[in-house]
């Protein structure tokens, strides 16, 4: 099967960071010719104003609904040609919109620095990306009128919140159906296997979401919420090869790439070239 690349410049803090660059600067990195994969153009996915609606605590909550009806238009497009989608965010946001263009039952492989779960009101920034996998699973504010993905088929891998109150307390909200897999757990029992594993675990279909921060600062620093502790490239590359070769696998969202933290493009440029090798096998 081929990917097709689907842009979605989501920034859900509203006032556009360098996210809404990542697709262009992705681009210009060779993804698409590197992937030898189809264009899907881009979806109009903008939130321009960084207010707070009342009633959800949500920055820009009509915007975030309308750009993710969008995305999963897109999406939903691109699986009935037959090709794989490739979402490139954005910030983890887009992953609201990329399930709406996915079949009820499909699974998630998360991987993410943070574990996204704050709601409207928890959330000190009120950003979309600080509560996409809340909202997903029926936690967060109600955006769609219903969750969009069973908790117990979402798959936390990578996370290591920091010991500070606020982001302790998110980590004990996360709903206890979700499997959880913190980043130095991962790293004792391997990325490889951890991948293996996964991959080989049921046969529901499911939907790949990389959010680079779960990279440790030092491999990528150009994402808007560094961690650290993370992933290195190789981890990475060993956890996602088994997962992007198994026929269970929909499609895959990159999320978090901050193009204004990488003046020259060499980040842009790695992460092309990592993302194609195991796109590839
Ligand atoms: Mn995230």
């Amino acid at each position: 099967m081929r990917w097709t690349v689907l842009d979605a410049a989501l920034d859900s803090s509203g006032r556009g960071r360098g996210e809404e660059r990542a697709p262009g600067a992705l681009r210009a990195a060779g993804l698409l010719d590197r992937l030898g994969a189809h264009d899907g153009g881009a979806v109009h996915a903008r939130i321009d104003d960084p207010r707070r609606d009342p009633a959800t605590g949500l920055i820009g909550a009509a915007q975030v609904r309308e750009a993710s009806m969008a995305i999963g238009a897109g999406v939903a497009q691109v699986r009935a040609a037959g090709d794989l989608p490739l979402v490139v965010g954005g910030d983890c946001t887009i992953l609201l919109g990329v399930f709406l263009g996915l079949p009820a039952g499909t699974g998630l492989w998360f991987l993410d620095g943070h574990v996204d779960f704050f709601d409207g009101h928890t959330s000190e920034t009120g950003e979309g990306a600080d509560m996409e996998l809340s909202i997903l699973t029926g936690h967060g504010p109600d955006l769609f009128g219903r969750a969009l993905v069973d908790p117990a088929q979402v798959r936390l891998l990578g996370h290591r919140p920091p010991q500070d109150d606020p982001a302790r307390r998110e980590a004990d909200r996360v709903d206890p159906r979700i499997v959880q897999l913190p980043a130095p757990a991962l790293r004792q029992r391997g990325a490889a296997p951890v991948g293996r594993e996964l991959a080989a675990e049921g046969s529901a279909p499911v939907w790949l979401h990389l959010d680079l921060d779960v990279l440790d600062p030092r491999a990528l620093p150009a994402v808007t919420y560094p961690e650290p502790d993370g992933l290195d490239w190789d981890d990475l590359a060993a956890l996602v090869e088994p997962l992007a070769r198994s026929e269970r696998l929909l499609g895959l969202s990159v999320a978090d790439f901050n193009a204004d933290e990488d003046p020259d493009g060499r980040h842009a440029r790695h992460l092309v070239e990592v993302l194609s090798t195991v796109l590839a096998s």
